[in-house]
């Protein structure tokens, strides 16, 4: 029985490194702090590789004007940060969004339902 609580310190050791591991892979690019907010509606959500892109998430939205960026509502398709972005999102949710430059593209690097 001595063994009993090494074992359990090392149960919990693997847990941290598991979770450090998947915390890892979710932010493998760490988003950049946002630029520009908007809301709107998501019409579909495609992870990689899609018809839109062959590497990135990429979420179609049809937004409202973003002040500062896009005077006009429309309808595009955004590159999206990590598509774990994309968790508990369903297609026709409402949403707002934040958006960052980036050298490579323009960025949704945060999406909020909205009720
Ligand atoms: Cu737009």
């Amino acid at each position: 029985m001595r063994y009993a609580p090494r074992m359990r310190k090392a149960r919990g050791l693997v847990t941290l490194v598991v979770a450090a591991a998947m915390v890892g892979a979710a932010s493998a690019q760490p988003a950049p702090p946002a630029d520009w907010r908007g809301t709107g509606l998501v019409l579909a959500m495609l992870r990689p590789p899609s018809e839109l892109h062959a590497t990135r998430p990429v979420i179609v939205l049809q937004h409202e004007a973003i002040p500062g960026l896009m005077k006009e509502a429309m309808t595009m398709p955004f590159i999206v940060a990590s598509d774990a972005l994309f968790a508990g999102l369903h297609a026709g949710d409402h949403v707002a969004f934040a958006l960052a430059e980036t050298p490579g593209a323009l960025l949704v690097v945060s999406i909020q339902r909205l009720p």
